[in-house]
């Protein structure tokens, strides 16, 4: 897939004030510190376009990324860290759930784990939401370069779900081209209309 000018379109930090509809979006989910920054630098070929950040939790906003005229990437708030005001822990999964459940243009999400981790309680329960909702869905399996080759062999063999399972290194390139693959074939799937997708 040739990748098209990416750009910063907007953020959103309640549920419900998202950007205008508009391209096919493509949700990218995960813990705090999963990579899901790097992830998105790495796919757009853009170094600093995604902030990536040594002081995990601090994004807790919808990112909304265009990509040429026909896709947008949305950087969804990291999960799972346990600190910050307990308050802004609680305003997180909502704001999610909401996106996910109610965006008409959203054709499928990422959920991003960290090769050293695997899958993890708040993963699961985000891909029991996605199929919930109904939204095609993947696990990306970050950082595979941080292993040695059969320790990541093994890792990312570990890591079971119903859905696609795609290993992947911002710092190599390493699956790149298959994560296009798979977000080429979601944006040629027919829409399917979800029963709750209202906006
Ligand atoms: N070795 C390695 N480090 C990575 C990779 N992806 C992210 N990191 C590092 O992991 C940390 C968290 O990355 P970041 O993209 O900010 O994670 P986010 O909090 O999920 O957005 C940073 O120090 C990154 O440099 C990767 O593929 N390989
Ligand atoms: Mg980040």
């Amino acid at each position: 897939m040739r990748v098209g000018a990416a750009s910063f379109l907007g953020a959103a930090s309640r549920p419900g004030h998202y950007p205008p509809l508009g391209a096919a979006e493509i949700a990218v989910g995960g813990r705090s510190n999963v990579g899901k920054s790097s992830f998105l630098n790495a796919l757009l070929g853009r170094r600093g376009l995604v902030r990536t950040s040594r002081t995990p939790g601090r994004t807790r906003q919808v990112n909304f990324f265009a990509v040429g005229e026909a896709l947008r990437l949305v950087d969804l708030p990291g999960y799972g860290f346990a600190t910050g005001p307990a308050t802004e822990r609680a305003s997180w999964g909502p704001l999610i759930e909401d996106y996910l459940a109610t965006r008409s243009t959203l054709r499928g999400a990422l959920v991003l784990v960290d090769v050293r981790r695997g899958l993890e309680a708040d993963d699961e329960q985000l891909l029991a939401y996605l199929a919930h909702v109904e939204l095609a869905a993947a696990v990306v399996v970050t950082k595979v370069d941080k292993l040695a080759r059969g320790a990541a062999t093994r890792a990312i063999a570990a890591v079971t779900a119903s859905v696609p399972v795609l290993p992947f290194s911002a710092r190599t390139g390493a699956g790149r081209d298959a994560v296009w693959g798979l977000l080429r074939a979601w944006l040629d799937a027919p829409v399917r209309t979800r029963h709750n997708a209202s906006r």
